[in-house]
């Protein structure tokens, strides 16, 4: 038994095997941070790899998540007291108007096999919800996800009064913004900080806000 089979346990989108292999690493000693990096984080790396490279599609992306969540489910109570440090906290919503949450979901997911703290406030979220539960969180990131052209504006409504509120109350939040209709000529135009085609492009994007490489 190794960190390895936890890793194999999330590619073959087995949870009860990844919720028992995780707990049997905890119970060995092994260090929660070893178990997060090397095994749950790792693996859904490795997913986003292979569904960048086209090998895996958004169904598989969909059972490794849930895999990679039932590891996550065992050492959860025991972040806190482990003093785990989160990658950053990422507020993630689908647009007011918009019902569409799969997309959504998706990024939330692989963001937190990333190692973010993800406060995922569902569909058809106001700009007013996303700004105050930015502030709640100091979120260091909004990720909003829009599929229907007529809920996009939704999006600049969001950044503009985030934009009003950080002058105001400086809680330095960045946003990035994705979603079928949505492209990174938009997200530049609507003064976003970030722009993803898909969830793991989502993590990348998210990642260097965090390093400061944008
Ligand atoms: Co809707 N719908 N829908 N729908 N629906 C679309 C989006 C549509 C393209 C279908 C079509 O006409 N061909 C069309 C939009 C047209 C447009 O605006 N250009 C449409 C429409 C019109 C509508 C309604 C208006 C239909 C009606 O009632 N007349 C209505 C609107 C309801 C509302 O939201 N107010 C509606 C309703 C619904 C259902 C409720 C039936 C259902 C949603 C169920 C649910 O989400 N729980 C639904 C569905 C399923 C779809 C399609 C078929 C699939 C969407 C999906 O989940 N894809 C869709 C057509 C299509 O896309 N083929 C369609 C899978 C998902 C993984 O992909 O969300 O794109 P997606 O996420 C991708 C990327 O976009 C990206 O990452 C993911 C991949 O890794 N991504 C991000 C997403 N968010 C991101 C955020 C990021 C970065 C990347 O950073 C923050």
């Amino acid at each position: 038994m190794a960190i390895d089979d936890i890793y194999d346990a999330v590619l073959a989108y087995d949870d009860a095997g990844a919720a028992k292999l995780v707990q049997a690493e905890l119970d060995a000693g092994v260090a929660i941070a070893t178990i997060l990096d090397d095994g749950l984080i790792a693996a859904m790396d490795e997913v986003g790899a292979q569904f960048s490279e086209g090998i895996l599609f958004v169904p598989e992306m969909l059972v490794a998540a849930r895999a990679m969540k039932a590891g996550m489910e065992v050492l959860r109570p025991l972040l806190a007291e482990a003093d785990i440090k989160s990658v950053g906290t990422v507020i993630v919503g689908t647009v007011q108007n918009d019902l569409h949450d799969i997309g959504k979901s998706l990024v939330g997911m692989m963001l937190e096999g990333a190692g973010f703290t993800v406060v995922d406030l569902g569909v058809d979220v106001p700009p007013d919800a996303f700004i105050a539960a930015a502030e709640e969180h100091q979120a260091d990131i909004i990720a909003m996800s829009a599929l229907l052209t007529t809920t996009m504006p939704a999006m600049q409504a969001t950044v503009e009064k985030l934009k009003d509120d950080v002058s105001q109350r400086n809680f330095g939040t960045r946003v990035i913004v994705g979603g079928a209709p949505v492209n990174r000529a938009f997200a530049t135009a609507i003064g976003a900080d970030g722009f993803a085609e898909d969830a793991p492009g989502a993590v990348e994007v998210a990642r260097q806000l965090i390093a400061g490489d944008m």
